[in-house]
């Protein structure tokens, strides 16, 4: 056998042990082998039964992701193949699964007769994650073991399951206590010694009639599971499966489910959410950061400032296991900041996502004091205070003296300059910026910000940490902003003239969930309060048409019941109000503006395009490492579509040639510095270039 799949016998069991690192991903020279060993084992009359087992950290993770769009996804043998060679089989074949069957592993698993499971395991399809379907027979022979109900909730969701879930619903038939092989191949003999016959997963149909019979839950499942899917394709193809499967043959449906996957697969939307994936990893890769770098320990948290910020922080580190000790400059500060936590997990646990044991564990974890002497043992402390570059010079001078060497000092700031930060310390090279995005405890998005001094294992750390607190971590540069809310500001520089031109809030708004955000830019102004910015404005001696006679009006968006939008009777939803139309209005005749109607497309190319321009010149100034960088931070912590792939791979898909001829031409118009092409993006439009063919 070759180095990926290895043979041994037992007793009469064959057992065939894939090695594929990192992850056992079906490749095509894995796939070749195993085909092979299967038939062995089916020809050789001294063998009884088979076990599929896996070597290293986890049974197979799915399809090999990299091979889509290539012909060796398609090579023979393919997956389906090899799924029908092992239900052809009369002798029973186990798979032994540990670690997470996902996608094309639990695919490989259900074609098996049977399943044992080692108790940390999961299984699950995520494949939808991906833009598609489980595409080797996963949405037709998962509703047979474990009902379409599950089945359709598990595959819409993409959210994998524990083992005990597993066993519970029919997927797995028994949890190995011990060594897992060795569990496998006793369960196998087992099968042996009854004499069979084998049932194939095909042949179960069982759950498939009891839905037929009552297919009331699984019509409210379906329609649960794809109430939200905000524009994706892959949801709803995902459903359609699962109900081809409840109505039509088995051999039907699995040729629909192959016609769906097919039409899925060389769309855009998937070929974005393959790119996501490798992003967020690709992310993860720092430059001058390599994997020899040993991560500092991280036994104990302090966070500074116990406000939503600070309080959210904590609660990320507490659910991520870590021990907290919250500081502030008052009792009465920690009361208000700890009555907050309670109450958040009070609803997660009224929401049934946390248990109260949970609860009572993660609030255990808290501590708190009004003295940083109790900071002293910190292994990493972050502040959340206020956005006052005097405010963090006076923390940062009293964690200096207290920190114990080696501690890391972080700073939450969303915009000042984290260089200036370090230089209030002596140990500019401990000081690092973590970004977290409101929710804290909540938004995966956690901008690192590198100082010039930042060591590269303080780097390593935080990363680290922040993977394991459920974050998507991208480090980024030091400017005014860093990468997210740089280009926020790029995105929002046009606005008030559209407003004033004709266009109205409700019709901006619109363009902007059309095109896949959550909200459009008035509408998450008025959940932010407008207040904040213009307290921001008036802090830099700065002004805004409408936003500041909208505050001058008291009308600070949801929290004061109107804002650009009503709020009727506490609700949150937006509603126009002609006041303010006529507010605009009169803005626009005091400045001789004459109003027009302005397209959608206008829009996007005012709003969306110097969002990629403000990109372009955060690559050229390296505050980012990479545009696929760039994709990660505006989907994990703005809401950009994960069918569109994040701005940089949605940029490219519109043409970099149309972007910067239509900057050129806004910037003619209105001669402002957003819309002038930053030279990089320029040279990549005159030569046929593209972000994701840029050199990383
Ligand atoms: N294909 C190719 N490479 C993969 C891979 C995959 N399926 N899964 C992981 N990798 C790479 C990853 O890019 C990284 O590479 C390294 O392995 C470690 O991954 C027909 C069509 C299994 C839970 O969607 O969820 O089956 O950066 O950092 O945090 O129906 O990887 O080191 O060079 O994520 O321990 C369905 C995807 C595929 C599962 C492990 N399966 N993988 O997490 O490690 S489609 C999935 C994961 C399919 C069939 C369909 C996670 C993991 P590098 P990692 P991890």
């Amino acid at each position: 056998m070759t180095d990926y799949v290895t043979v041994t016998h037992e007793d009469g069991i064959a057992i065939i042990t894939l090695d594929n690192p990192p992850v056992n991903a079906l490749s095509l020279h894995l796939r070749q082998p195993l085909f092979a060993a299967i038939e062995a084992a089916r020809d050789d009359a001294g063998v009884k039964g088979l076990v599929i087992a896996c070597a290293g950290r986890t049974f197979v993770s799915g399809a090999d992701i990299s091979e889509f769009g290539t012909d060796r996804a398609r090579a023979t043998p393919s997956l389906p193949e090899l799924c029908a060679l092992l239900e052809s089989l009369e002798k029973p074949a186990v798979a032994a699964i540990h670690g997470t069957a996902l996608g094309g592993g639990l695919e490989l698993a259900l074609a098996c007769h049977y399943r044992v499971a080692d108790r940390q395991a999961k299984v699950g399809l995520p494949e939808v994650k991906l833009g598609i379907l489980p595409g080797a027979g996963g949405t037709v022979r998962l509703p047979r073991v474990a009902g379409p109900e599950k089945a359709v909730k598990m595959i819409v969701s993409g959210s994998p399951i524990g083992a005990a879930d597993a066993l519970a619903s029919g997927i797995v038939d028994e949890i190995a206590e011990g060594d897992l092989t060795g569990a496998a191949v006793a369960f196998a003999r087992k099968k042996v010694a009854e004499g069979g016959p084998h049932l194939p997963v095909r042949a179960r149909n069982e759950k498939i009639e009891a839905t037929h019979a009552d297919p009331a839950a699984f019509e409210a499942a379906v329609k649960q599971a794809t109430a939200k899917t905000r524009g994706l394709e892959a949801p709803l193809a995902c459903a359609e499966a699962v109900r081809n499967a409840v109505e039509l043959s088995f051999d039907e449906a699995l040729n629909k489910e192959r016609e769906l996957f097919t039409r899925l697969v060389s769309g855009v939307q998937s070929r974005a959410q393959r790119h996501l994936f490798f992003a967020e990893r690709e992310a993860a890769k720092i430059p001058g950061v390599g994997k020899d770098v040993t991560p500092r320990e991280i036994r104990k948290v302090g966070i500074i400032g116990a406000g939503t910020m600070g309080g959210g922080i904590a609660m990320a580190f507490a659910n991520g296991g870590y021990p907290v000790t919250m500081l502030e400059a008052s009792e009465e500060a920690l009361d208000r900041g700890f009555a907050t936590i309670e109450k958040n997990y009070a609803i997660s646990v009224q929401r049934g996502s946390l248990s109260e044991e949970d609860k009572a564990k993660r609030l255990a974890r808290f501590s708190r004091t009004t003295d940083y002497a109790d900071l002293a043992d910190a292994d990493l402390i972050i502040e959340a205070v206020f956005e006052e570059m005097s405010v963090k010079q006076d923390v940062f001078g009293k964690l200096d003296k207290v920190a114990k060497p080696g501690a890391i000092l972080a700073t939450n700031t969303s915009y000042l300059d984290v260089n200036r930060i370090a230089s209030f310390t002596a140990r500019p090279q401990d000081v690092v910026g973590l970004h977290f995005f409101s929710p804290a405890n909540v938004m995966k998005l956690l901008e690192i910000v590198r100082g010039e001094k930042t060591a590269p294992d303080v780097l390593a750390t935080v990363l680290t940490v922040g993977k394991r607190i459920g974050k998507v971590p991208v480090v980024v540069g030091v400017c005014h902003g860093f990468v997210g809310n740089r280009m926020l500001g790029a995105r929002g520089d046009d606005l008030e003239p559209l407003l004033l031109e004709g266009a109205a809030p409700e019709q901006i708004d619109r363009v902007f969930t059309d095109f896949g955000f959550v909200m459009g830019p008035f509408a998450m102004w008025d959940l932010a309060g407008l207040d904040v910015g213009w307290r921001n404005r008036k802090s830099l001696g700065k002004t805004a048409v409408i936003g500041d006679a909208l505050c001058e009006r008291g009308r600070f968006g949801q929290k004061t019941g109107k804002g650009m939008y009503l709020y009727e009777n506490g609700s949150r939803t937006p509603t126009p109000d002609p006041e303010v139309a006529k507010l605009i209005e009169d803005k626009a005749a005091e400045r001789g503006i004459e109003r027009r109607a302005i397209s959608d497309q206008e829009i996007i190319e005012r709003t969306l395009y110097p969002m990629i321009n403000e990109a372009a010149l955060i690559l050229e100034e390296k505050i980012a490492s990479r545009p696929s960088d760039i994709d990660i931070v505006w989907v994990n912590g703005y809401g950009f579509p994960i069918g569109k792939g994040g701005p940089m791979f949605w940029a490219d898909l519109e043409g970099l040639k149309t972007i910067v001829e239509r900057l050129d031409h806004w910037h003619a118009r209105t001669g402002k510095k957003v819309f002038e092409p930053a030279a990089s993006l320029r040279r990549l439009a005159d030569t046929g270039g593209s972000f994701s063919a840029r050199p990383a």
